[in-house]
C-alpha cells in the first residue's frame, strides 16, 4: 500500500528551530584534496566500520534515542545551526531521494520508543529508505539453512506504510563481521550457494525493495597485496578470475538477482570511484562485463567526500562515464565531512562549526546534487541518497579515529543536527532540486 505524502508541516520542531540569514561565503568545492586522501580514507573504510559494527550492538537503543535529544552537533552555545524548510525535499525530484537509517535496536534505531520525531524527519523528506547494516548479508542469512527477515520485515513495512521505497544494501559485501561464518572457505559448491543466497533474500523481498546493491566494494587498488585491482575476498578466493576477467563471483551474484527479479534496479557500487582513476576504471569493467550480459542496472557512488575534494569535474565525469553507457547513476551514501584528516601531515584541528563553514557546505551539497542533475538525464537517475539523518550518528568519528587517531567530536557530514533541526545544507540540496543557482545566500 502506498500512502501519499503528507503536505508540510514542521510545527513540532518549528520552536526549537532558529532560522538564520546565511552570511555571504564562498565555495570551497574545487579547491583540491589529493588523491592520497582518498587512499587513505578508503583503504582504512573496513577495519573502522567493525569498530563501528560492534560497538552499535552494544549500546542500548534507548540509550541513544535519549541522549539524542540533549546532545547539539553545534559548536555553537546558542544552539544549532539550523533553516526552517518551507518544502518537504523529495517531493523536489522525481527520483529516489534517500537516508540510511538504523533500525531493530541498533544505536538511532528509528524503531525506539522516543524516536518519533526521527521517524517524522524521516517521512517529512525522504522518499527512500536504506538500511546502514540490517540488511547485510550476516544480519538476513546467519548460517546455511536460516534466513532472519523480521528486523529487515519491520523496516520495509515501516516504509511502505509511510509511502517511501527501500534500497535494499548489500547482497555481498566483504568485510569479515559482515560475512556469514559459513561462507568463510566455503567448501561445498560456491555457484549454488551464493546463487542460493541472492536468489531468497530478492525473493523475500520481492517489490517491495525497489533496487539493490548487488555487490559492494569488488575492488581494492589501495592495498598492497592485490596486483589485480580486485579486492581478494572470500568471494574472490572462491574462484580467482583469469587474468583480465572479472571475478566470476559478480557475475553470478548478479545473475541470480536478475533471474529473480528482473524489473529490480541492480547496482554495482563502491567507493573512490569519482576522483580515483583506477578505482573508475575497475568499476567501469565490472559494469561494462555485465552491461553486455544484460543483467546490470546501474552504478553506485558512494561519495563519501569533503569539502574541498574530490572536485566537482571529478564527479562529473565519472557519472559521465555510466551515463554513456546507458546506465543508471545512484549516488548511494553522501556525506560531505567538513574536516578532512587525510589531507597529509598531521590531522587538522576540529574546525568550529560556525555559520561561514556551515554555509560553505550548504552550498558543497548543493553543488554535489547540480552536478547529479546537470550529468545525469532524468531516465537515469537512480536516486540520492545521504548516509545517516543527523551528525551525530555518522560513521565518520569513528572512521577518522581509528584510521588516523585523530579525535573528532562531530564533523558535521549531513543535512540534520543531533536535535533534528535542519542544516543549511539541506537548503543547498533543495536549491539544487529547485534548479536555483547554489549560493551562499
Ligand atoms: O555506516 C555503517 C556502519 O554503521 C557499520 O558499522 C559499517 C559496518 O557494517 O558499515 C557502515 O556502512 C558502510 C556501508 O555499508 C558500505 N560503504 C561504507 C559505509 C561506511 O563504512
Amino acid at each position: 500500500m502506498t500512502i501519499p505524502k503528507i503536505p508540510y508541516r514542521f510545527s513540532t520542531l518549528a520552536t526549537a528551530l532558529l532560522t538564520v540569514a546565511l552570511t555571504a561565503c564562498g565555495s570551497d568545492s574545487d579547491n583540491g584534496g589529493g588523491a592520497s586522501s582518498q587512499s587513505s580514507q578508503s583503504s582504512e573504510n573496513a577495519s573502522s566500520s567493525s569498530t563501528s559494527a560492534s560497538s552499535q550492538t552494544s549500546a542500548s537503543s534507548e540509550a541513544s534515542t535519549s541522549s539524542e535529544a540533549s546532545s547539539s552537533s553545534s559548536a555553537s552555545s546558542e544552539g544549532p545551526i539550523s533553516i526552517e524548510p518551507d518544502f518537504q525535499l523529495s517531493l523536489l525530484a522525481d527520483f529516489p531521494v534517500g537516508v540510511a537509517v538504523s533500525a531493530a535496536s541498533e544505536p538511532y534505531t528509528i524503531f525506539g520508543n522516543n524516536a518519533q520525531p526521527r521517524r517524522d524527519v524521516i517521512v517529512e523528506h525522504f522518499s527512500q529508505l536504506t538500511a546502514g547494516n540490517i540488511m547485510k548479508m550476516s544480519y538476513l542469512h546467519p548460517e546455511e539453512d536460516r534466513y532472519t527477515f523480521d528486523d529487515a520485515d519491520e523496516l520495509v513495512n515501516f516504509a511502505q506504510t509511510n509511502g517511501m521505497s527501500v534500497h535494499g544494501h548489500a547482497l555481498v559485501w566483504h568485510p569479515d563481521y559482515q560475512v556469514p561464518n559459513f561462507m568463510n572457505g566455503y567448501e561445498g559448491d560456491w555457484e549454488a550457494m551464493l546463487t542460493d543466497h541472492v536468489t531468497t533474500i530478492v525473493n523475500h523481498f520481492g517489490d517491495t525493495v525497489v533496487s539493490w546493491d548487488v555487490v559492494n566494494e569488488a575492488v581494492d587498488t589501495y592495498s598492497s597485496n592485490p596486483s589485480d585491482g580486485w579486492r581478494h575476498s572470500v568471494f574472490y578466493n572462491y574462484e580467482p578470475p583469469a587474468e583480465g576477467e572479472v571475478p566470476p563471483y559478480i557475475e553470478v551474484a548478479f545473475q541470480a538477482a536478475h533471474d529473480a527479479k528482473p524489473e529490480l534496479d541492480l547496482y554495482y557500487n563502491d567507493y573512490d570511484n569519482t576522483a580515483n582513476a583506477d578505482r573508475l576504471a575497475k568499476t567501469l569493467e565490472i559494469a561494462d562485463h555485465l552491461d553486455d550480459k544484460g543483467i546490470i542496472d546501474g552504478v553506485g557512488f558512494q561519495m563519501h567526500v569533503y569539502m574541498g575534494y574530490p572536485s566537482l569535474d571529478a564527479f562529473r565525469n565519472a557519472f559521465q562515464e555510466v551515463v554513456d553507457r546507458g546506465l543508471k547513476v545512484k549516488v548511494t551514501e553522501l556525506d560531505v565531512a567538513v574536516v578532512n584528516p587525510y589531507g597529509g601531515g598531521e590531522p587538522p584541528p576540529q574546525p568550529d562549526y560556525d555559520m561561514e563553514l556551515a554555509t560553505a557546505q550548504k552550498v558543497r551539497f548543493c553543488e554535489i546534487a547540480e552536478v547529479y542533475l546537470e550529468t545525469v538525464p532524468a531516465e537515469l537517475r537512480g536516486g540520492f541518497t545521504v548516509w545517516g539523518l543527523t551528525d551525530d550518528e555518522s560513521w565518520l568519528m569513528n572512521q577518522f579515529e581509528n584510521a588516523t587517531g585523530a579525535e573528532y567530536d562531530d564533523v558535521w557530514p549531513l543535512l540534520f543536527n543531533a536535535d533534528l533541526s535542519a542544516k543549511p545544507a539541506l537548503q543547498g540540496v533543495a536549491d539544487a532540486f529547485n534548479g536555483e543557482p547554489c549560493s551562499a545566500e
